[in-house]
């Protein structure tokens, strides 16, 4: 067993050219909770915007160097795979820094998050060395072919709700393509990081490559999107902080993709395979304690089986784990913070109020925790889609189902929603499936399967769901501008201007 106390900084400070930097001791410090027992394990010194710069024009250097910018794709592949191997080698320390901090229980830090992180390195090593430009030779008197070269500098700028599985497939793009970094963690967590920052020197990666600075949103994520030397933002968070971060990308016009929340409909025909269906429904809420962008959080069942699955998903969501996170039999462990504890409970409030809402399990604070952000795996019932618990994004243990009677009327339901990250459809018809796919608005659908990420494929949201995708060939639109060349084959005759007399 490793013990991560003695891996555990008393101070979390920025990483900048291959160094921790020295505590800046007039900088604002932050705590860094354990979502598990509420109390501080460590703290983070905040980067201001001078510091921010600094990492900035590091990454900047190291780009113009052209040691990292021009290496080549086979010894940049080396790399990338190096540091998926440091990740499953250490991937116990570092999925105990994680589960620490996030409170996501640790069989699915071992299950899910970690592989999935060294599993982002290992997918864009090969995708380097697999893709080619286009050549146009159409024209007789030109071949013109599309080369690529890295963007420059990017901002990547991450989420606290899975940390590590999250930001390095962002980091795992961008310098797969030759780009430099300035990577902001959440403030909440950026401790699973720290020792894959020391991995990297390690994994034969330049300094000055990657910079990770910490602080909050405001003060450093705001120093990295205005910081007119980032060429490109890549953000994972929430819509409204989405809103600002597009707008300060156009004002400094840098490119930037963002990926925001999400308000899932999971659609359940009476002809879907139901032990099935059912398993994967409580998959999708209840995994990482229900804080997923894809969780599928609006449950729309067929009215002739509704009964038989409302009986079925809140007797098992009543039997769900409810434990330390560090515990290997933990289902669902404590949300990330305080605030989200209180979002979460405003919610349960609301649909306690509400008439046309009834809780059917849960809605309150687990019980038998005396400290820590522990909440009750809740199901309600709504009878119409307008009520804020089928629109708002919980990001929780928290479940809503809704029934209805016709196809079209499902598609309804599931299409009205300021969100359309993604949607689960399940049914053994084939037509039914297709004429789902069809009609529904959103950017990935998963027709019988819970969670499925196939990183050849984009992801990402229609409408409020966020701006752009990652994943292989879209990932590389975004890490990559385009050099169209075009060469002539022939002398074709050029006119000859100023040859008056
Ligand atoms: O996220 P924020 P929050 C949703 C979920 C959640 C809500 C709010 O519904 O309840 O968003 O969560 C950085 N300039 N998701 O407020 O603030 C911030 O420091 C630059 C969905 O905790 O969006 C962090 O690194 N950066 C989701 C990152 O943005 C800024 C994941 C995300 O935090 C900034 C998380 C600013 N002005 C929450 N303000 C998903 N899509 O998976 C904040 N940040």
């Amino acid at each position: 067993m490793v013990d991560i106390g003695d891996k555990l900084p008393k101070e979390v400070t920025s990483f900048i050219n291959g160094k921790w930097i020295d505590p800046n001791p007039r900088a604002r410090r932050l705590p860094i909770i354990c979502p598990a027992t509420g109390e501080s394990i460590s703290m983070l010194v905040e980067a201001d915007t001078t510091e921010v710069e600094f990492a900035v024009q590091c990454a900047k250097e190291t780009f113009r160097s052209g040691v990292w910018s021009k290496a080549s794709v086979d010894d940049r592949k080396t790399v990338l795979l190096r540091l998926r191997d440091l990740i499953l080698e250490n991937k116990e320390v570092i999925a105990k820094m994680e589960v620490s901090n996030t409170g996501i229980p640790i069989a699915q830090a071992y299950g899910r998050q970690i592989p999935r992180s060294a599993m982002n390195f290992e997918f864009f090593a090969e995708f380097i060395s697999q893709s080619s430009n286009p050549v146009y030779d159409q024209n007789a008197n030109y071949i013109t072919y599309v080369g690529r070269e890295p963007v420059g500098v990017a901002g990547i700028i991450a989420p606290w709700n899975a940390p590590m599985a999250l930001a390095s497939m962002k980091l795992a793009g961008a310098i797969a393509f030759g780009n430099s970094c300035v990577f902001k963690p959440s403030e909440l967590t950026p401790l699973g990081f720290i020792c894959f920052m020391e991995f990297l020197s390690e994994a034969g990666l330049p300094d000055g490559v990657i910079n990770m600075v910490n602080g909050a949103g405001h003060v450093t994520g705001a120093a990295i999107t205005a910081n007119e030397d980032v060429d490109v933002i890549a953000f994972t968070g929430g819509t409204e902080t989405g809103r600002i971060i597009s707008a300060e990308a156009g004002r400094t016009l840098k490119r930037s993709v963002t990926e925001l929340g999400g308000k899932s409909a999971n659609i359940i025909f009476a002809d879907a395979d139901f032990d099935r269906a059912l398993d994967a429904a409580l998959v999708a809420i209840f995994s990482n304690n229900g804080q997923q962008c894809l969780a599928g959080s609006r449950i729309l069942v067929e009215k002739s089986i509704e009964d038989k699955f409302i009986k079925a998903f809140v007797a098992r969501t009543k039997k769900l784990k409810i434990g330390d996170p560090m515990d290997i039999s933990s289902e669902v462990g404590p949300l990330i913070s305080k605030a989200q504890l209180d979002r979460v409970g405003r919610f349960a409030a609301m649909a306690r109020e509400h008439k046309g809402i009834e809780i059917l399990t849960g809605g309150k604070l687990a019980e038998g925790f005396n400290k820590g952000y522990y909440f009750e795996p809740t199901v309600v019932r709504a009878k119409d889609n307008k009520q804020v618990v089928c629109q708002e994004e919980i990001f929780g243990p928290f479940a809503t189902i809704l029934s209805f009677d016709t196809e079209a009327e499902a598609y309804a339901i599931a299409n009205d929603s300021k969100f359309g990250l993604v949607a689960y459809v399940w049914s053994t018809d084939i037509r039914k499936i297709m004429r789902a796919q069809a009609e529904i608005r959103a950017g990935v659908i998963w027709v019988n399967t819970p969670l499925v990420r196939e990183l050849r494929a984009p992801f990402g949201g229609f409408k409020h769901s966020g701006v752009g995708r990652d994943g292989g060939e879209w990932s590389r639109l975004l890490f990559t501008e385009e050099k169209t060349v075009s060469v002539p084959l022939t002398d074709f005759p050029i006119p000859k201007l100023g040859m008056g007399g």
